[in-house]
């Protein structure tokens, strides 16, 4: 029997009478926020305050892609386009979805067993699929997928409980909103152009922001899909004030603008919205300038996405150095986990998280609440990081001499020890010149020594 509406129609209804319950009914009264604000120093320092000394993160991209799970082609939540899928193919996938393993308590107590102080997950990735319950969109985990639970709800209460701060990643490019535009090249004919509104996809993406804002209390919105042409800076800067609007202590990366040069890498400059910068799957070679805040995200192998075939794995050791070096140079470290179709961590992916956090147990100190190194460069491989008047050491490799020099530092040294295992670290001064001493034990992927200096490290420049 001939459906007597049209999917689009239907989508469209489904929408409109979302909006009207979440009060968005008017589409231009949607459009352009009215929330104007202007914000101090001191109230973005504050607002930003738990971000800045949290330092570390895990990133999660979890989503119907989970079911072909195949980079084979490209980035593994990236299939639907990789494969040049139509809409109603890759919908496929989505009653194949129950993730029946899935446990809020067990992911979360992962990420903190980790060290990691803040979760960020995809509520909506480029697929347009949402793994939240929305009253704007059928196309969710909650109504088209077998599992019918909100796995973004039962991470919320159970952050909550645990006391990490649970963040969402959502994307303003929308493979399946019938007015998101523009159509990819293989579906023009089959999705054709005509009639679509991109001032209504803006209502319904303010929509499914409302409701995620309002019933999750994200710590913050992390936006992603911002490059094509048909998403402006007016745009971003008008959605950054509209999430703000939504709540004052809210965070926003600066991917809900064009801030972001590329696909790899940014360029968060003053005429560009968003809180921080998001570097990719690359350890900027300095810190920002005029006291940016960054973040870099990063994938565990090559894809975000959980795949099959993906078994290039990052070591403990490089995963450790990454954490250091960020911190050292002043940003915030996402590391992303890509979970099964059965909602599981890879056993890959859990052993390195638990080394990481093993090594955070005994040298978090050197990493939650720090700022950036106070040298310029260091002459051994290595970084610092610096909080108050202790100065952290991170030393890889201690050279032949089996000793580091620091040089340029006009501090007196109180005391020097391995912060792992309080063993005093043998220190000569030569003027500006600190050489220590490596101690008895080592930490092969970085050992960590505490100056306590008598004030805040003070370097020649
Ligand atoms: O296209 C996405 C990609 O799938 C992934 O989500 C990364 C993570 O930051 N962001 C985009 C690529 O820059």
């Amino acid at each position: 029997m001939k459906a007597k509406f049209t999917t689009k129609q239907i989508t469209l209804f489904t929408t409109l009478l979302g909006l009207a319950t979440l009060g968005l009914t008017s589409p231009v009264a949607a459009q352009k926020s009215t929330a104007s604000y202007t914000e101090t120093k001191p109230q973005f320092e504050k607002r930003t305050k738990w971000w800045r000394e949290a330092r570390f993160g895990m990133f999660i991209h979890w989503g119907i892609y989970a079911v072909p799970a195949d980079s084979s082609r490209g980035m593994a939540e990236w299939y639907m386009n990789n494969f040049q899928m139509q809409v109603r193919e890759y919908e496929k996938f989505a009653p194949n979805f129950n993730p029946a393993s899935f446990d809020a308590k067990e992911w979360v107590e992962t990420a903190k067993n980790a060290g990691m102080k803040y979760i960020v997950i995809t509520s909506k990735h480029h697929d347009g699929f949402d793994m939240f319950d929305s009253k704007v969109s059928d196309y969710t985990i909650t109504k088209s997928t077998p599992f019918q639970r909100d796995p973004l709800k039962e991470l919320a209460d159970e952050c909550q409980k645990q006391g990490i701060r649970l963040c969402f990643y959502h994307s303003i490019m929308d493979w399946h909103h019938p007015d998101y535009l523009p159509r990819r090249p293989w579906e023009t004919k089959v999705r054709p152009a005509a009639g679509v509104d991109f001032t209504r996809y803006i209502v319904y993406l303010k929509a499914q922001l409302k409701e995620l804002v309002t019933k999750y209390r994200p710590a913050v919105m992390w936006f992603d899909g911002e490059w094509e042409n048909t998403w402006t800076h007016e745009m971003g800067a008008d959605l950054y004030r509209y999430v703000r609007s939504l709540d004052p202590h809210i965070l926003v990366n600066n991917r809900v603008d064009k801030g972001r040069s590329g696909m790899a890498g940014m360029n968060v400059s003053a005429e560009f919205m968003g809180d921080f910068g998001t570097p990719e799957q690359e350890v900027p070679a300095q810190g920002f300038k005029d006291g940016k805040l960054w973040e870099t995200c990063m994938t565990l192998n090559d894809t975000w996405g959980y795949a099959r075939n993906d078994h290039n794995w990052k070591s403990q050791s490089v995963l450790i150095r990454h954490l250091a070096d960020i911190a050292g140079k002043g940003g915030n470290f996402l590391l992303n986990v890509g979970p099964t179709n059965l909602g599981e961590f890879t056993m890959e992916t859990k052993n390195r998280l638990e080394a990481m956090g093993r090594w955070m147990e005994s040298n978090g100190k050197a990493i939650y609440g720090t700022s950036a190194t106070p040298f310029a460069k260091l002459s051994f491989s290595g970084t610092c990081t610096q909080k108050g008047n202790r100065l952290y050491v991170f030393v890889y490799d201690w050279g032949k001499s089996d000793s580091v020099m620091l040089e340029g530092l006009n501090n007196k040294v109180r005391s020097a020890k391995v912060l792992a295992t309080k063993e005093r670290v043998a220190v000569q001064v030569s003027g500006s010149s600190l050489t220590l001493q490596k101690p008895s034990v080592t930490d092969v992927d970085a050992t960590v020594v505490e100056l306590t200096l008598d004030a805040t490290p003070r370097v020649q420049p």
